[in-house]
């Protein structure tokens, strides 16, 4: 599973001026992070608005973006977790129909499910395709953190092929990191993308790699290569920018950071709406400093 290691954008998606999933628009998103020189692609994550799309909806768009990497070096990974586990079936035998390289999934998060409900979750998920599943532990998104031995069960069923860690509990992290030396890690936040890489992640996964990229290939690359200085500098310009979305709110912030590089994305979905009237020019402000120039 270790050839699915580096960094990943969690791909935004596309919409029309009403709010409808957009192909057109969508292709314009990924024509920009294709350019970024990432590993790949996570495709319908929590940065794709997924929770507020349909299965119907999230399958264009899982086609839509096949067809926009064809030809680029990039791995494609398919977010499937949506509540139930019928349609989180669907969508995996899709992605696996239509190219993608591996799986990944929420815990389901529709319900407070015990411990037991969601291995059968990950199981059934798993053995419904021959591709990888990288399982999630996301506990600002499902309420509650998982217990390390649970994570060490999820991370040891046949077809798991790794984690996306988006927590900060670093030691929860280092000790899943021993416990599973031939799991895949992915850091998921990515402000502190440098701790997960300094406690030994493979990668990240992150919303702000969509415009950011080629940062965080490099922040990546000067972890690997000892060299703090500079990842500490690279990590800053991150910090700056994730300041900036939190005061729009993540997601529409990011929209209007694309806007404001004249990528077209439309809004984001209701009810996700900005925090405040002037975003673009916010996210403008941000991206005209010279230390984002590339
Ligand atoms: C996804 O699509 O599932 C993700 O984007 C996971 C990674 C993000 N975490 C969450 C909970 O959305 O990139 C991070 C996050 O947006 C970023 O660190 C800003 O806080």
């Amino acid at each position: 599973a270790k050839q699915f290691s580096g960094m990943y954008a969690a791909l935004m998606t596309g919409m029309d001026d009403a709010g409808e999933f957009s192909p057109d628009r969508q292709r314009n998103i990924d024509a920009y992070v294709l350019r970024q020189g990432l590993a790949g692609l996570y495709v319908g994550g929590s940065s794709g608005e997924s929770g507020l799309l349909g299965t119907d909806e999230l399958m264009a768009q899982q086609a839509v973006v096949a067809e926009s990497a064809k030809g680029h070096d990039a791995r494609l990974i398919a977010h499937v977790g949506v509540p139930s586990l019928r349609d989180s079936v669907a969508l995996a035998r899709r992605a696996e129909a239509l190219g993608y390289h591996a799986l990944s999934a929420l815990p389901p998060h529709a319900y407070p499910f015990s411990d037991e409900e969601v291995l059968a979750y990950y199981r059934a998920l798993s053995a419904a395709t021959a591709l990888p599943l990288i399982v999630y532990e996301v506990p600002i998104r499902t309420g509650r953190p998982f217990g390390l031995d649970t994570l060490v069960q999820l991370l040891e069923m046949p077809g798991v092929g790794g984690i996306k860690f988006t927590s900060t509990d670093l030691f929860k992290f280092s000790m899943l990191r021993r416990r599973c030396p031939d799991s895949l890690f992915y850091f998921g936040f990515d402000e502190v993308y440098i701790t997960g890489a300094a406690l030994g992640a493979d990668g990240g996964i992150g919303t702000t790699y969509n415009i950011l990229g080629r940062l965080y290939v490099a922040l990546d690359a000067a972890m690997r290569a000892g060299d703090l200085a500079h990842a500490q500098e690279l990590q800053d310009l991150s910090q700056r920018f994730v300041e900036a979305l939190l005061e729009i709110g993540v997601l529409p912030g990011m929209k209007a950071a694309f806007r404001a590089i004249g990528v077209e994305c439309g809004p984001t979905r209701a009810p996700l709406t900005p925090k405040i009237a002037d975003a673009e020019a916010r996210m403008k402000a941000v991206l005209d400093q010279p230390e984002f120039k590339r």
